[in-house]
């Protein structure tokens, strides 16, 4: 077929393929979700219901995408993993993020009833994202170390904050000002001594955030592996974990 006038436009676009044999992480953001977060009445300053529906959203995408090696969620964000050799869409990142990023977002509006009957979704959120190529294993690690603790930073932080204002009886300006200055020891001490809460018996979900991986499973007698995707809060920031996940690095493209 004979080429139009107007095929020279084609040329506009830019080649973004990313570079090869390196780790490609997406990480997606939810827009403005201390608003969000408000509008739609999540309980401060965890809300288990929508940690499960990002939880569900990112598990669709998983599920939906094969070379995902792994996903890591809390609060609004959720980072996923490609495998090292990956060749989807010849690792092109628009096409990477974009459908990640859609599949994402659909996935929280379709699934939010499942989750979040009892509350409307009144506006569609929505969510910010990035690609962050990792050259080799011990910085997709301390990528991964980073984000955990982050969660614990946070948590610990915003913890002990809502309890001062929630159960102490705190003005937020009073219980910041309380916390200004304070290293961990401290939070945990404030909290099991004047609210009788021991830090260590929140839900693992809320300290650790949520690691989504393939696991093979024996399904039957005839001896069968398939493969499922787990939910897990262990500890990444300990070099024991990455020891007992090595078959994670070693997967075939
Ligand atoms: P951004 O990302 O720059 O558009 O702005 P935000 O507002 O999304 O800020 P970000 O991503 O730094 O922080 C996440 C916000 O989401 C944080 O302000 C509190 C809110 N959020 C996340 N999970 C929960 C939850 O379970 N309960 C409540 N109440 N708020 C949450
Ligand atoms: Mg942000
Ligand atoms: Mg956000
Ligand atoms: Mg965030
Ligand atoms: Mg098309």
């Amino acid at each position: 077929m004979a080429k139009s006038s107007f095929e020279y436009v084609k040329k506009f676009e830019l080649d973004d393929t990313l570079l090869p044999n390196t780790w490609i992480v997406v990480r997606l953001d939810g827009k403005c979700f201390h608003k969000f977060a408000d509008d739609h009445n999540f309980k401060k300053p965890n809300d288990l219901r929508a940690l499960k529906l990002m939880n569900y959203a990112a598990f669709s995408v998983m599920r939906d995408f094969s070379d995902l090696l792994m996903g890591f969620g809390q609060s609004d964000e959720y980072s996923f993993v490609f495998k090292k050799h990956c060749n989807l869409y010849k690792r092109r990142a628009a096409k990477l993020l974009t459908t990640v990023t859609s599949k994402f977002s659909t996935s929280y509006v379709y699934y939010w009833n499942k989750f979040l009957a009892d509350q409307q979704l009144l506006y569609p959120p929505s969510f910010d994202g990035r690609i962050v190529l990792y050259p080799n294993e011990d910085t997709l690690i301390d990528y991964m170390k980073w984000r955990q603790a982050d969660v614990h930073i946070n948590n610990l932080y915003n913890t002990t904050f809502w309890t001062l204002v929630q159960e102490g009886k705190l003005s937020p300006t009073q219980a910041e000002k309380r916390l200004c200055g304070t290293v961990s020891a401290d939070k945990n001490e404030i909290l099991f001594k004047e609210f009788n809460i021991n830090y260590n018996n929140e839900l693992e979900i809320f300290k650790r955030g949520t690691l989504l991986l393939r696991m093979n499973i024996n399904t039957d007698v005839s001896n069968k592996c398939s493969t499922v995707i787990v939910d897990v809060h262990d500890d990444m920031l300990k070099d024991s974990f990455w020891r007992d996940h090595k078959d994670l690095f070693t997967i075939k493209p």
